[in-house]
């Protein structure tokens, strides 16, 4: 992608955002970049692959990648499977932020600091800074944290709020190599619309179906046809049992139509384009429970 207007000191390099489940690793990459390609919610294991959101300035590209939350229990296929993910996005990244909630550090925070590289430049991202009412208390947390590994920088933040986050990304500019651009100046994931779509509806189902939803539903796009503008999307939500098909259909369909027109207005402003969206409900057992399954369902 160098031509000859690429300054010669240009930066580019991957950047992982690791943390345990819910410290706002997905909101934070989707704020830096400025467009929404990975989903949340404030549901854990909302993210359960490795998401690029690619941010290009005149002088540096950011690759960020977004991993699923650290799992601190690995009895289960899906849970071994995002932990993977995470490990292995740690191995080829140029910088790591490691993100922990304000306020909070737990066994699970400190579980992901065991698997922080040493060789690699590691950024203390403390989140949800807007939620700590005295900030006082900020400055010794941050100490505390900044304590157990040698950070190469350390940024309180509020994803949400976008505070601070200018100064965040100088540091991890200072920090990325020189290289130059590996994608396009306009490309914003290395993920597909059809990839995307897929994750836009999961979002809904994380946000409009209750806590009663277990992890194990998906959602498998069946048809994703482009005719002109217009996106035709046909999905199917796969779920464990009858009861849960139910309960995501809701009374008279109520509860499926939202989560089928949210997830439509998302992706038109995604694709930037019309959408018309078909979603299905399908029970579907068992696919979580081992690595062939996961495998068939897009799981790395
Ligand atoms: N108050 C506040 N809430 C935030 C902030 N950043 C994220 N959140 C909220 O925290 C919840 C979790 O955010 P996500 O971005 O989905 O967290 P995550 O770390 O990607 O979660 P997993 O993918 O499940 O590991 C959501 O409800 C967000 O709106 C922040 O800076 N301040
Ligand atoms: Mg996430």
């Amino acid at each position: 992608m160098t031509d000859a207007t690429t300054p010669a000191d240009f930066r580019c390099g991957y950047i992982a955002i690791v943390g345990r489940p819910n410290v706002g690793k997905s909101t934070l990459m989707n704020t830096l970049i400025g467009a929404k390609v990975s989903i949340t919610s404030r549901k854990a294991q909302t993210t359960r692959h490795r998401i690029t959101g690619i941010q290009t300035l005149p002088d540096a590209q950011f690759i960020y990648v977004d991993t699923p939350g650290f799992q601190t229990r690995h009895s289960n296929a899906l849970n071994k499977t995002l932990n993977k993910t995470v490990t292995g996005t740690l191995d080829s990244s140029d910088v790591i932020l490691f993100l922990v909630e304000a306020g909070t550090f737990g066994e699970a925070d400190q579980q992901v600091i065991d698997l922080l590289p040493k060789n690699v430049p590691v950024v203390l991202v403390i989140n949800k800074s807007d939620r700590v009412k005295d900030k006082a208390v900020l400055l010794p947390f941050a100490q505390q944290v900044a304590s157990k590994f040698d950070f190469a920088a350390v940024v309180p933040v509020s994803a949400k709020l976008r505070f601070q986050l200018d100064g965040l990304q100088n540091e991890i500019k200072r920090l990325l190599p020189e290289n130059p651009p590996i994608f396009g100046e306009d490309d914003i994931t290395d993920r597909s619309e059809k990839f995307l779509a897929s994750e836009i509806v999961r979002e809904k189902l994380f946000r409009f179906v209750g806590d009663e939803l277990p992890y194990t539903s998906t959602v498998l796009i069946e048809k994703f046809e482009q005719e002109g503008n217009l996106r035709r999307i046909f999905a199917a939500i796969l779920v464990e049992r009858d009861g849960h098909k139910s309960m995501i259909i809701g009374n008279k369909g109520a509860r499926l139509k939202e989560v089928s027109t949210q997830a439509r207005l998302d992706m038109e402003r995604l694709f930037g384009g019309p959408v018309y969206l078909e979603i299905w409900v399908k029970v579907k057992s068992g696919w979580a429970d081992n690595e062939a399954g996961l495998r068939a369902y897009g799981y790395e």
